[in-house]
């Protein structure tokens, strides 16, 4: 087992990192920038290098910064937990080279699901069920080839994309031309690639996603669904698992299917595979090959500490359990907390005033806020999850009303009035929602002012 870990991450999920750690018995060393210094993944740390300025480029994106540190203070192994490096394939392979361990699956299995063209493929040929599509777009007219053939409404997504970057719709051929000329120039401005493709547009979906871990001998289990419906703006809002939309059967049935294609790849350590799911199907979208930010509702319903998992796996560890071990109990749901004005989301970093979370049976907060703390404005503006999980969706949408009435933040304007609104909406506590649920409740709010 590793000795020593360093976390290249802040906020929330660094304090994440470090208490699974703790728990285990390896020592940490936190990175931060300038800006970052009282931050209390910093204060936890058994040790802390300051790797650059406030910027993200020149801090928590800084290559060779972080890996110094890790040279530095001897780390064995480095969790880079979600966003900044947690999907960069280049940095995976420095770490590897210097002789530490990126914990995370290979630099292979990273550049395959970076690949939206080549993750697409690997997921079709392991048997995922996925939409119709193209290969790389060459021209317009290639374009309009693949529209006919693939039947409008089409939707032109690039490459290297994800997150919603570079993702044009085109209801008929009259608008392939700007779909597809609009969705390469966004591409060729955010990534490194500005090869696009064309997909069937799904109208009115849900995401799910699926949660597997994977160890280094084939072995390979899934940790059952999220339904992560509530977004806006590709920011989700809310999480929950398990989805209201699904029975016993449709869950052990994609559960199984995907658990096959895990094998099959090969793929190794944690991961999530989205979906996006319409009329009872569901349809591959993409992998994602990190820890992410709603891992918590999965840990509440099978009991799996899934950062502990994710070290046991990277350091050669067995499973050590197979799927009919695992055991789904009950239903728990995620709300992000975010410092934004819950009207506009515009950002609103500054000092907290006053800080008192919610607790009692059934709640988790992950927070890097303390009383006194203050937001930097350098970064996302989520300063906390407030987990709730209980033994049916309604006790738990219960707990959820109580824990947010709980809740006391002073000082910045958050999100918290936004989750008390949609969870009294009968749409949501019936689940009854899709992806543009939230954003059409929105707009009719702001209509009625
Ligand atoms: C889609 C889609 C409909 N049909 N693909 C958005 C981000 C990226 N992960 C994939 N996305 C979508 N791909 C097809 N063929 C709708 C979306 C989409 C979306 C997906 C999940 C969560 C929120 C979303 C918001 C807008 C669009």
């Amino acid at each position: 087992m590793f000795e020593k870990i360093l976390i290249a991450n802040r906020g929330e999920v660094a304090l994440r990192i470090h208490r699974a750690c703790r728990e285990m018995g390896i020592r940490t060393v936190a990175v931060h920038s300038e800006a970052d210094a009282d931050a209390m993944h910093v204060r936890l740390a058994d040790e802390a290098v300051c790797i650059g300025s406030a910027r993200s480029s020149d801090s928590y994106l800084n290559k060779p910064a972080i890996i110094s540190a890790a040279v530095i203070t001897g780390a064995d192994a480095i969790h880079p937990g979600y966003g900044f490096l947690s999907e960069n394939a280049d940095f995976a392979e420095m770490v590897e080279k210097h002789g530490i361990t990126f914990i995370g699956p290979t630099v292979e299995q990273m550049r395959l699901m970076g690949d939206k063209i080549t993750a697409r493929k690997a997921a079709k040929d392991a048997g995922l069920p996925i939409t119709e599509g193209s290969p790389a777009l060459e021209t317009v007219e290639d374009a309009l080839h693949w529209g006919k053939k693939i039947g409008y409404p089409v939707i032109i997504k690039a490459k290297d994309g994800g997150g919603g970057k570079g993702m044009k719709i085109a209801f008929e051929a009259s608008e392939v031309e700007e779909a597809y000329t609009m969705a390469k120039a966004e591409a060729k401005a955010s990534f490194p690639s500005d090869v696009v493709y064309m997909e069937k547009y799904l109208q009115h979906p849900r995401h799910i996603e699926i949660q597997v871990l994977a160890d280094k001998y084939g072995n390979v289990v899934h940790l059952g669904e999220r339904d992560c419906s509530i977004q806006r703006n590709n920011q989700k809002v809310i999480e929950e698992c398990p989805s209201p939309a699904l029975n016993q059967k449709q869950r052990d049935e994609i559960g199984e299917i995907v658990r096959k294609a895990i094998k099959k790849i090969g793929y190794c350590n944690a991961g999530t595979l989205e979906f996006l799911y319409e009329d009872g199907r569901f349809y591959f979208m993409e992998m994602n090959t990190r820890l992410q930010v709603e891992h918590p509702v999965t840990e509440a319903v099978t009991g799996i500490d899934i950062v502990k998992e994710q070290i046991r796996i990277a350091s050669g560890a067995q499973l050590g359990y197979s799927q009919k071990d695992i055991r789904f109990n009950g239903h728990s749901i995620e709300c992000r907390i975010n410092a934004e004005d819950p009207a506009t989301f515009i950002p609103c970093p500054g000092k907290i005033q006053e800080w008192h979370a919610p607790g009692g049976l059934g709640v988790r907060v992950d927070s890097e806020i303390y009383s006194g703390y203050a937001i930097p404005p350098y970064y996302d503006s989520m300063i906390a999850k407030l987990i709730v999980h209980a033994n049916t969706r309604n006790a738990a949408l219960m707990r959820l009303r109580r824990a947010l009435e709980e809740f006391v933040i002073m000082g910045v304007k958050t999100t918290i009035p936004l989750h008390r609104d949609i969870i009294a909406q009968s749409e949501y506590l019936d689940g009854q929602y899709d992806i543009h649920w939230l954003e059409n409740f929105m707009k009719m709010k702001g209509d009625h002012k």
